[in-house]
């Protein structure tokens, strides 16, 4: 094992709260839903339960109604705003710990088989209860995402908030987040500011509106379907339908090993339905999937990261796999690390400020699952390589700036580090 093994699994160990990993310490002082499914996966390259042990934590938080939060607040703490008084959303499910009332990418399911897999080759029988356990969780937060979030059957699944994608201040959401009033009653406290520099965040007024939403939605008492009729910012996101048909794709292989046929069909249906709602999002002329801005009707031809993240599920036809390769390559020309997660040649790129350019370690791991999904095994080595390469240069940093390949963000990021973990896992067993 090498030193850098060894610093990006004690990063791990030092996030560790307790069964549960925060993204890093003080920045992000909770659970994360995403960056929690990231982390499962890290740690199942050398510590199965510890790796099951981070996704039962997180269902410690699903409501009721099977929406998992984006943020469980299983211990108090006063470095980050906006905190659970904000959220009030204790009526939605009758356990502790309290949540935000959002969601957030759906890794889940893919976790789950990443870990189970593992398990299995482990010769670890014993892990059957635990992961039908959190397969019935991840099921049940499935059926939550078409119930509530696809009310109108598109085959794509909508966010409400610009946190639920994961991509907060990505250009893709200037146009509907424009339309969002920057009036709230809440007093804005931002933490983030206090860690690292505002340079890298997003603006004041991203917040105005992230917190405006928050308060519409707190109005509606976390009633989802209140929710959708009230919501100023409606968008079907290609990134986040993408991971949730991967993860759907994922569920069904469990359900296979653990002999669960009406759970087999049930599934089945809705990865058709999402797979049937990508598709129709390939754009021949921007050569990448846009999202739909479901207020004004428009595509979303932002071009971010996003426009890629649909290989993870999908299987592109020939000439997809061409244009998709020679975009790619288009955004990572002179870059010293891609994938930026706005193309350089934007006029809203931004090197260093969060999803304006900087590249994500875990937005790369995803893009080479999809590029190998789909034949492109070259380039997805490439973006390896070169990810491995920007970690091992600049430290477990949040992301990277991509001109200069300087770590930026947070420090000692557990997503980063299993990042590392998994993409080393995968080179070292090829
Ligand atoms: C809001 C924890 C999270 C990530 C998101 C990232 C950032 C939070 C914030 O940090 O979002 O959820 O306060 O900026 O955008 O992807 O899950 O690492």
């Amino acid at each position: 094992m090498s030193d850098i093994t060894d610093a990006a699994r004690a990063i791990l160990a030092f996030n560790d709260r307790g069964g549960y990993t925060v993204p890093t310490d003080a920045l992000y002082p909770f659970q994360w839903n995403w960056d929690s499914a990231f982390v499962s996966m890290g740690f199942a390259t050398f510590n199965i339960d510890r790796a099951y042990q981070e996704l039962e934590r997180l269902i410690e938080g699903q409501w009721d109604d099977g929406m998992l939060p984006h943020i469980v607040f299983h211990v108090p703490s006063d470095t980050y705003f906006p905190g659970p008084d904000v959220w009030n959303t204790h009526h939605r499910h009758h356990k502790k710990p309290t949540t935000s009332g959002i969601t957030q990418p759906p890794v889940f399911g893919m976790a789950l088989r990443y870990i189970y897999e593992i398990a299995l080759t482990e010769g670890r029988e014993d892990v059957l209860a635990r992961t039908r356990l959190l397969f019935h969780a991840a099921l049940r937060s499935h059926r939550w995402w078409m119930k509530v979030r696809d009310p109108e059957k598109r085959g794509l699944v909508a966010i409400l908030h610009p946190w639920e994608s994961g991509s907060d201040n990505s250009p893709a959401w200037d146009e509907a987040l424009a339309r969002v009033s920057t009036i709230t009653k809440t007093e804005i406290c931002r933490q983030d500011t206090k860690h690292v520099s505002a340079a890298m965040r997003p603006h004041h007024a991203d917040y105005q509106r992230f917190i405006h939403l928050v308060e519409v939605y707190r109005e509606c008492k976390w009633d989802p379907v209140k929710q959708w009729s009230a919501a100023p910012f409606k968008v079907a996101d290609v990134q986040m339908t993408a991971i949730l048909a991967r993860a759907t794709a994922d569920l069904i292989w469990i359900a296979s090993h653990l002999n669960l046929l009406d759970e087999i069909n049930e599934l089945s249906t809705i990865h058709r339905i999402l797979l049937d709602g990508l598709r129709g999002r390939w754009r021949n002329n921007l050569r990448g999937f846009v999202s739909l801005d479901l207020i004004s009707g428009k595509d979303i031809q932002k071009p971010t990261q996003a426009y890629f993240i649909p290989l993870i599920a999908i299987e592109l036809d020939t000439y997809q796999h061409e244009a998709v390769q020679d975009e790619i390559e288009r955004w990572c020309n002179g870059m010293i690390v891609g994938v930026p997660s706005t193309a350089p040649f934007s006029s809203d790129f931004e090197s260093k400020r969060y999803w304006r350019g900087p590249v994500w370690a875990v937005i790369n791991w995803l893009i080479v699952d999809g590029l190998c999904k789909n034949h492109l095994a070259e380039l997805a080595a490439i973006i390896e390589g070169n990810t491995i390469n920007a970690i091992e240069r600049a430290g477990f940093r949040e992301y990277f700036d991509p001109i200069t390949g300087e770590g930026l963000g947070g420090n000692s990021f557990s997503w980063t580090a299993a990042a590392y973990l998994v993409l080393r896992h995968r080179l070292n067993n090829q």
